[in-house]
């Protein structure tokens, strides 16, 4: 297809001179990279970031700042360039270290890394999808806690974005709900270059992006010029006047604009462009400059130091006027931005173990996970919820939860049937501060969300995933809804928690704990069907915090051989321990509800739960792999290595082999 675009080329000038340069300079020294959108967005970057974005370089961390996300996050030296030039403590040594080990501009814009980024990106799509969460965020919190007169949580989202993540399924997710919830303060830039990695995308990517916008309820500005100052400051003017509605501006743009011979093509994606190129670049923008040298006035004309403080210092003070005359709300808005737990949390996470415990009630898991949510959210008003279109299934609605809408806050958000959306989504939330989000699907769909429970790790952010129908008991839906693999998967993702709790004092538990971690995520795997409560004495409910614990010791003399179980295949290790028992073989039951906080735990804790020597069958209803590194090769693991079937469950547990004979048959096997 002949490329019909019209567009204005760059007017270069020193100010969009400098990013250009610092983007193909750095590419360049690191010898990777890509210079490609950083040059191509230079105008659109310099209209935003020195015009309209409310940032305080001195203050990272400001609360009512706005927040930038760069979806396409390969480009990150775009970012790194922004934030050497408006101020931010990123060194131009730092730009010369790009993409080195430890260095605060790594190859993609790193969450903890770099004052000023706001989320990881550079899996495509997700980082709009951020966006879309953080826009929520500032929505919810705007609703609690602003006052007549008091506007203190009143900021924008603005998104950078490319043709990878308008092609990714997940932008369609997240975009469809903004519509639906008319994000008036979220605006994105798409970058119409009509390049990807493989070419021009003519040939896979056709869309008609302004009308599928607007299908959405976006406000679309189309056609705009993107090297043209002028036609992006009246663009983002139109999109700020619209408060009832996202908006997306389409921006025309010349990939790698600036490199007079590769421009316009995918060469300049993400490859160095070369000395010789980067030579006859400086000459075509205009920068005579030496690499990595800003000159003082340009340097000046792009410092936000002064004008970012004053604008905090503005926001400041009309924050301290709120403060005198809604002392509660302001205390409470503090505390809920810094991520701390209400004062008399740990007594009341007590409270509600202990009675949990007394009631020894046998339920599902899941309802035992609503029960928590009931008991811990009116305590936590942080607390954010959502199903994908399964809250029925999912019991993650309690008595106080009010729906997110187009007309007003709440604490729980209907997300539909997009469970990536979903996660990444609540991972913006979490980003943005002031909420602690849990999401839920069926565990099988937790694979549809995979990438975005992955991003929750890397980025140690606090989320919950309430992941429901956690095995085969969930029976007759068949082998499209049983998990299998699902459980031993998750456990492969650093820093996530995966807990599987047994009954209705071990959910409780794995709630307090999902809660209380600060620095990453946890996936609570809980049961459809009911399960049996476990009794156990105040120091094994105490335990359960370890992640694995003795849950019932051999009555019968010193253990022979040690069952490790979890979830709904605790109650078959009890049974079977009571089987042995008769045969006069003494064994452990040891509940192992979270691997990962077991594995923290000193070594001194894991030898005594885990006696070295005793021989280990473990048991799980899903793949045995990960249980051998607790049974070790001489070890037994009853459990499921195929796919399930379509039967009530009980029938399903007989036909695959995992119940209390199998379990004790297994023992009796490791112990020759
Ligand atoms: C989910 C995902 N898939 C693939 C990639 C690899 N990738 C990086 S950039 C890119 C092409 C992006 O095209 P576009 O957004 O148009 O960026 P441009 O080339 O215009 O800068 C791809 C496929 C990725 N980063 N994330
Ligand atoms: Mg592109």
């Amino acid at each position: 297809m002949p490329n019909a675009r019209s567009i204005t080329p760059p007017a270069f000038n020193p100010l969009t001179g400098a990013i250009r340069a610092l983007a193909m300079d750095a590419v360049q020294k690191a010898k990777s990279g890509h210079p490609g959108a950083p040059m191509g967005m230079a105008e659109i970057a310099e209209v935003l970031w020195r015009r309209y974005l409310k940032h305080n370089p001195a203050d990272p961390k400001w609360a009512d700042r706005d927040r930038f996300v760069m979806s396409n996050g390969h480009g990150s030296m775009l970012v790194y360039a922004l934030l050497h030039l408006t101020g931010y403590d990123v060194s131009i040594d730092d730009i010369k270290n790009f993409r080195q080990l430890h260095s605060k501009t790594p190859g993609h814009p790193e969450y903890g890394y770099t004052p000023g980024i706001e989320t990881t990106t550079g899996p495509l799509g997700q980082g709009v999808t951020n966006a879309v969460g953080m826009a929520i965020a500032e929505k919810v919190l705007a609703d609690t806690f602003n006052r007549p007169g008091h506007e203190i949580v009143d900021h924008r989202t603005w998104v950078f974005l490319g043709d990878g993540c308008l092609m990714e399924g997940v932008s369609h997710e997240a975009c469809s709900l903004a519509g639906t919830l008319g994000l008036g303060k979220l605006i994105a830039f798409y970058d119409d270059n009509n390049i990807s990695i493989d070419g021009h995308v003519d040939g896979w990517f056709s869309d008609d992006t302004p009308k599928r916008f607007e299908a959405y309820g976006w406000q679309v500005i189309p056609d705009v010029q993107g090297h043209d100052a002028e036609a992006i400051d009246a663009a983002i003017r139109e999109a700020i006047a619209n408060t009832e509605q996202p908006t997306l501006i389409c921006c025309k743009t010349i990939i790698g604009a600036g490199a007079p011979n590769k421009q316009d093509t995918h060469d300049v994606h993400g490859a160095p462009l070369g000395d010789a190129e980067i030579a006859a670049a400086r000459e075509f923008i205009g920068w005579p400059h030496a690499p990595f040298e800003i000159p003082e006035d340009v340097r000046s004309a792009w410092n936000r130091r002064e004008a970012g403080t004053a604008a905090q210092r503005e926001w400041q003070q009309r924050f301290d006027a709120y403060a005198a005359a809604h002392p509660g709300l302001a205390a409470e808005f503090r505390r809920r931005m810094t991520g701390t737990l209400p004062g008399g949390w740990v007594d009341h996470v007590e409270n509600v173990i202990a009675s949990v415990t007394a009631k020894a009630e046998t339920i599902a898991t899941r309802k035992a996970s609503q029960n928590s949510i009931e008991a811990f959210a009116p305590a936590l008003p942080e607390l954010i919820g959502g199903s994908a279109d399964l809250a029925g299934s999912n019991l993650t609605l309690w008595s106080g939860s009010k729906g997110v809408s187009r007309e007003a806050g709440g604490n729980y958000l209907y997300y539909g049937v997009r469970e990536f959306g979903m996660v990444a989504i609540a991972n913006g939330i979490a980003l943005h501060g002031g909420l602690i989000p849990y999401t839920a699907t069926f565990l099988i769909f937790s694979d549809y969300a995979r990438n975005a429970i992955r991003m929750a790790a890397l980025m140690k952010q606090r989320q919950i995933f309430v992941f429901t129908h956690d095995s085969i008991g969930l029976g007759e839906d068949g082998p499209t809804h049983q998990p299998v693999e699902q459980a031993a998967s998750l456990r492969l993702i650093p820093r996530l928690d995966v807990w599987r709790p047994c009954d209705t004092t071990e959910t409780a538990v794995a709630w307090a704990c999902a809660i209380e971690r600060a620095d990453g995520p946890s996936a609570l795997l809980l049961s459809r069907q009911n399960l049996p409560f476990q009794s156990r004495d105040s120091a094994q409910v105490a335990a359960i915090r370890s992640g694995g614990y003795i849950l019932s010791e051999a009555g019968n003399g010193a253990p022979q051989a040690v069952i490790i179980a979890t979830g709904s295949e605790v109650t078959l290790a009890i049974e079977a321990q009571k089987t042995l028992a008769a045969k006069g073989v003494p064994v452990r039951v040891v509940s192992m509800p979270c691997c990962e906080l077991f594995e923290r735990q000193d070594a001194e804790w894991r030898d005594t739960v885990l006696p070295k020597g005793l021989p280990r069958v473990a048991v799980e209803a899903g793949s045995t792999t990960g249980w051998y590194k607790y049974v070790g090769l001489e070890g037994g693991v009853i459990g499921l290595d195929r796919f399930g079937e379509s039967a009530p469950a009980g029938e399903l547990f007989v036909t695959f082999g995992i119940t209390a004979d199998a379990v004790a048959a297994e023992v009796e096997r490791v112990l020759g």
